[in-house]
This record gives C-alpha cells, structure tokens and sequence, in this order.
C-alpha cells in the first residue's frame, strides 16, 4: 500500500488478517539521507551501547568477539536515546496515526526496552534469525505490540530481507512447537509445513514494514556486498504495561505524537 492512499480502516483490517502491513514510501528520501547519516556515522564510531553479532550465537555468526568478524554489529541499541533525529522519527504524529489505528488504541507509546535500534546486516559476518514470534523478547499485560520496521535501503532476499508467515499471529501453538529459546522447531514436520507458507517482504529505502509482535518472522544472512541497515521501534498501548521487573519495564516507554519529547 503507498502511504498516501492508505485509508486507516482498510490497513486495521489488513493487519488483523495477515498481522502486517507494507506502508511504501512512508518516509520521504531527506528523512532516510538523515537517518542513514547518523546511523553510517554512530557506526563507524561503534557509538555505544551496541550489541554485536557475536553476542547473539545465531547461525552464522562469529563465535565469539575475539573470533575473526567479532567485531561486526548487530545492533546499534538505544535508538531513541541516541540522536533526536531518531526520536523524532520514532515519536511522530504520522507514526502515531497508523500505529493507534492498528492496536486500536486511543493513544501509543515506544517502548526503550527491547528493539529501539538501528538493526545491521553486514556482509560476511552477518547472522541468520530462525523463525520467531517478537514476544520471546516482550513481557507485557497483553500480547499486543507493533514493531515499525524501516528500511534505510533496498532489502531483499540477498541482503536477509525479513520473512514472514501471514497469519501466524494468531495461531496457538503447543509449547513443544518451539526449542528452548522459543525458536520454532525446524525439525517438525507440522513445523516445515507452516514454513512453506511464508512470504519476503521486500523494501525499498523509505518503506515501512508494520508487524504484530505475534508474527512468526527470520531473516537470512546478508549475501549481498552492502550493509543493510533499518531502523526499529516498538510500540504498544499506553494502557498495556510492561510486567514490573522484566526486561521490558527497564526504561520508560515513550508518548508518541503531540504529546511526545
Ligand atoms: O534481521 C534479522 O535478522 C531479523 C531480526 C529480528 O527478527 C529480531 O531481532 O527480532
């Protein structure tokens, strides 16, 4: 969907069957030059706090950071915090006005906990994600968050564009369907057969993936000669808090809109 012709209702409603949506060309070109800049310049500094692609031990990745690659970066974290060009990308009405209608919301906030980060893909030292539902990360009343995926250059399936199966959010899977760190289990026959309906969701610069924190989603390695770079944020309703002592209740979440910093 382009975002000028985008009806809110119509995208609420694409968005509960499939539990995403595509927003082409939500940011214009001078809003991706001047994210691209900060992220190209936070990242040749290695501008803390970052997470690397070592840490992770996803498949694919360096062993360890003293191991060759070591070095790469996964993440830069903290986004929000870093620079206020990136607040204010996260916190904007436009953002607020899409977001509210798909978690049928009356008002959102951005959660400085978990994603809130410029996600890097490199060449060469990059991972691979298996298949995976957001709320491994998330610990909230509800089960309901939106992540806002912005691509800061053409993502395909050679650079490790996101994958995802359409639907998936509202399935309910035995335990047993997942490993132990609640990867889906790519052994299981029922499993490989939920696989086979996934669909890549290709970006250029400037588009706007939109996705339910229930969506089963992995991404490839970047086989391409250009480092991938997106910018992601998460969202939830105000009235849906983060569980007091987890990992999403470390930082303040952040009011988006009129309301915001
Ligand atoms: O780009 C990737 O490898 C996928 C990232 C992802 O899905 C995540 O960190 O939750």
């Amino acid at each position: 969907m382009s975002f000028e012709t985008a009806d809110q209702s119509l995208l609420a409603a694409a968005f509960r069957r499939d539990g995403y949506v595509v927003l082409r060309g939500f940011a214009d070109e001078t809003e991706v030059d001047t994210l691209r800049t900060v992220a190209g310049e936070h990242l040749a500094l290695g501008l803390a706090p970052v997470e690397f692609e070592a840490d992770v031990g996803y498949p694919g990745s360096p062993s360890s950071r003293s191991a060759e690659g070591g070095s790469t970066v996964r993440r830069l974290l903290g986004a929000a915090g870093r620079d206020p060009r990136l607040r204010s990308w996260a916190t904007s009405e436009r953002a607020a006005g899409v977001l509210t209608a798909l978690l049928e919301a009356d008002s959102v906030s951005v959660s400085q906990c978990h994603h809130n980060c410029i996600m890097t893909k490199h060449p060469g030292y990059s991972s691979a994600t298996l298949w995976h539902q957001d709320n491994r990360y998330w610990s909230f009343d509800k089960e309901e968050l939106v992540t806002m995926w912005l691509a800061l250059g053409d993502e395909t399936r050679a650079n490790g564009c996101l994958r995802v199966i359409p639907g998936s959010h509202v399935l309910d899977l035995d335990r047993g369907r997942l490993d132990a760190e609640l990867f889906l289990r790519p052994d299981l026959a029922i499993n490989k057969s939920l696989i086979t309906t996934a669909v890549p969701v290709e970006l250029r610069a400037g588009d706007v993936l939109f996705f339910h924190s229930r969506l089963f989603h992995a991404a490839g390695k970047n086989l391409s000669n250009d480092t991938k770079l997106s910018v992601v944020f998460t969202y939830h309703d105000v009235n849906n808090r983060p569980i007091a002592g987890t990992r999403s209740a470390q930082f303040m979440s952040l009011p988006l809109g009129s309301a915001a910093l």
